[in-house]
């Protein structure tokens, strides 16, 4: 799974029932969409017998009971098949009888799990997101038994000594089973094994603790109207009075960043910015720094020389110092450009505040100030040109001028909500299905609250030459409202559905034969790139023009001068953006090189050499309240820019100049989309580019587009 900040914005009205796609963009002119955009209309109130999605395994409303006791038979299959195997005698091992049984149980159990799991995030009742959570621990128990089996992993571990020749794709297979055993210290002596087992069950509750800690954290600041002067009214009102008018504002990030953004008065901002630099110090701390030490053990034992090693063994940066190097190479290639947005900030506030000392607390006051002022962005009214309908058909219809697609709405699917829609992916050459995907748009109670592409159901190529076809869910949390308007959309959720879409494009024509390498979740360095390539065309007027349109009368899209501004709004102050980022990259690759690294020390003497010498807030210390590092992107926060800097790369070097070149676009499907994990991505990126990927691109091209300003 994988969610995203993006999409948590709110947005308002309602997409009335009945209705579908109009298969017409703003610039309806432009386009003659209708007879090429195949989407059918579809009427709930005429949904006489539901459809099954033929092809597809992935079961939808299935009643408490039945989901428990498909777990159950899950389990089962598995254990049936993983005593087969391990039974195979190791002088007897063979593909047929080793690696297929295990590859084709995976391919084939993976839907029928998540027809077990995934109505916890999406049942509208009670008692079946209970069930599926009590069905999901005990198929998780299992999976996690199966890791462990030394029988199972002794025969794989005999079938690649015997080096039968297998395809590169096969190789990587057994490579990946290997690896996961290892993982467990299977390789080990049983007491370093259980020593493994202690440390990461160890590592668990310290990651806990941490973002307890945090989540549990209750400091607040009291001000009063005054010295919060600048906030708007309405957000005042939402704060909590105490006695003699004193405001309550607490550390939760809204308030936090409606002060740091908006309040004029320079000590309010730095209050809150220290205070909340400081949060956890007491505990979190030292958990950190024990936390720091285990990771460190736990690694060593595995037979790496670190744990960031360990953590990047599979990803497509590969080792610590290519993370190093490639932090190190952006901040420094972006100093020039970060100088001079600091300037300007600079500037800013000598004019409002006079001489007093710029620090990082001005940041974001200072660069909303001037956003402000350089840009006529009022996101309020943009939505209006945002129809959710429109947008959808225009995604749609640059997927199938881009890539081949084409999608038609099932009518009468069987779904678990009446606002859930599914589609078909045919290639439009061939008209061969592709998959299949679900769209749950809007925000409803009970259900999982992040933006998201889940996997219901890989690709994969069986033995028999059968191709299972993969079935993916987009879930977003748009916000339907009572009114009579079509539903709107805000920018950053147009972003964010782009983004989604290119995940659900990668799923659909994924081409990979193994099951595990056709998902939406393998190697997360690379798994990103696409989905981040397609939010550029977010920001070109081209493609913006083809997604929008006055909801009042869609043939008027948003003016040029509204595209223009969200560009350059795009890469306002983005180098110091970056660089703050890239700081906070930095600490948490640096603390999981060795086991003794001072965290404390090590912020300090990071923040002044990234952020231009601006020291680091007095008496904070920002390792106590980083959640990223403590639990899910420990030793690889850096993987986001990461795929930013190389999505750059392939949309400037190969889309930017001709949005919906064909010829292009089939190249990236075919060399990129296609291949999933089954591929080092490296290879696959620079076979596309016909070169290495570089970070030159993104670099230059940040520049060029900041200095358009
Ligand atoms: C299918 O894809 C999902 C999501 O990308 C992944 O988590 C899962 O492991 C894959 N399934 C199999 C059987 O490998
Ligand atoms: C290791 C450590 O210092 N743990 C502390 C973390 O914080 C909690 C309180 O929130 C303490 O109870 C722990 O002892
Ligand atoms: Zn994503």
């Amino acid at each position: 799974m994988e969610s995203e900040a993006t999409g948590e914005k709110k947005l308002s009205n309602k997409l009335k029932k009945g209705s579908y796609i109009v298969p017409v963009a703003g610039a309806a002119a432009l386009l003659t969409l209708a007879a090429s955009l195949a989407i059918t209309a579809f009427n709930h109130r005429r949904n006489s017998k539901r459809k099954d999605l033929s092809g597809c395994n992935f079961r939808v409303n299935l009643p408490t009971s039945e989901i428990l006791k498909l777990a159950d038979r899950i389990i089962a299959k598995s254990k049936e098949v993983h005593d087969a195997v391990a039974s195979v005698p190791l002088d007897k091992v063979t593909y047929k009888n080793v690696i297929l049984p295990l590859a084709e149980l995976e391919a084939q159990q993976f839907p029928l799990v998540q027809s077990c799991v995934v109505p916890k995030f999406v049942s509208t009742s009670d008692k079946v997101r209970k069930a599926s959570v009590e069905a999901e621990k005990k198929i998780d128990a299992h999976v996690s038994s199966c890791s462990k089996r030394e029988d199972v992993y002794r025969v794989v571990k005999a079938f690649a000594a015997k080096g039968e020749w297998m395809g590169p794709e096969a190789r990587h297979y057994v490579q990946c089973l290997i690896r996961d055993f290892e993982r467990n210290g299977l390789d080990l002596t049983a007491t370093k094994r259980e020593e493994v087992q202690r440390l990461r069950a160890q590592i668990d509750e310290l990651s806990f603790q941490y973002v307890h800690n945090l989540n549990y954290d209750a400091t607040y600041l009291l001000f009063s109207e005054n010295e919060l002067a600048g906030l708007p009214t309405e957000f005042l009102k939402t704060l909590e009075e105490v006695e003699n008018g004193m405001l309550k504002v607490t550390l939760k990030s809204n308030h936090v960043a409606a002060v740091l953004e908006l309040c004029k008065i320079g000590k309010t901002r730095r209050l809150v910015a220290m205070t909340c630099g400081k949060r956890c110090a007491k505990t979190n701390l030292s958990v950190l720094e024990e936390l720091v030490q285990v990771r460190h053990r736990f690694a060593r034992l595995l037979g790496y020389s670190n744990y960031a090693d360990y953590a990047l063994s599979f990803r497509m940066a590969k080792t610590s110092s290519k993370v190093l190097e490639f932090l190190e190479d952006i901040s420094s290639s972006l100093s020039d450009l970060a100088h001079k947005e600091l300037a300007v900030l600079k500037e800013l506030k000598k004019q409002e505040e006079g001489e007093l000392p710029f620090g990082v607390e001005d940041l974001l006051y200072y660069v909303k100030k001037v956003e402000q002022q350089e840009f006529d962005l009022d996101f309020g009214a943009l939505k209006q040109y945002f129809p959710v309908n429109l947008v959808l058909s225009g995604i749609f219809k640059i997927h199938q001028d881009l890539f081949g697609l084409r999608f038609e709405e099932i009518a009468n699917a069987d779904v678990w909500h009446s606002d859930v829609r599914v589609f078909s992916v045919f290639d439009l050459s061939s008209g061969e299905i592709l998959g299949y995907f679900y769209l749950d748009m809007y925000t409803r109670e009970g259900k999982y609250g992040q933006t998201c592409v889940v996997a219901l159901q890989n690709g994969s190529l069986a033995f028999s030459g059968a191709r299972q076809i993969p079935v993916a869910l987009l879930i977003s949390q748009l916000q339907k409202d009572i009114g009579s308007t079509p539903s709107l959309l805000r920018f950053s959720e147009v972003v964010s559905l782009f983004h989604e879409f290119g995940h659900v494009a990668q799923y659909m024509c994924n081409r990979a034969s193994f099951s595990r390498f056709s998902g939406v979740r393998v190697d997360p360095d690379f798994v990103e790139i696409p989905a981040h390539v397609l939010e550029h065309w977010c920001y070109e007027s081209f493609s913006l023009k083809l997604i929008s349109g006055f909801h009042q009368d869609i043939t008027k899209p948003i003016k040029e001068e509204i595209c223009k501004s969200l560009k350059r709004w795009r890469y306002s102050f983005s180098a110091l953006k970056l660089k703050q980022e890239v700081l906070y990259c930095l600490f948490d690759q640096i603390i999981h090189l060795a086991d003794n690294v001072d965290i404390v020390e090590l912020f300090k003497h990071l923040h002044p050499k990234v952020m231009l010498g601006l020291p680091m807030l007095e008496g904070i210390n920002p390792a106590s309240c980083f959640p990223r590092c403590a639990i899910g992107y420990e030793a690889s926060c850096y993987s986001r820019i990461w795929s930013e800097v190389f999505a750059a790369d392939i949309f400037t070097t190969k889309f930017r100049d001709d949005l919906l070149n064909q010829n292009v676009g089939m190249q990236f499907r075919t060399k990129v989309l296609a291949q999933g994990g089954a591929k080092d991505p490296v290879e696959i990126l620079s076979d596309f580019l016909g070169r290495e990927p570089s970070i030159r691109t993104f670099i230059d091209n940040k520049i060029e587009c900041s200095l358009r300003q």
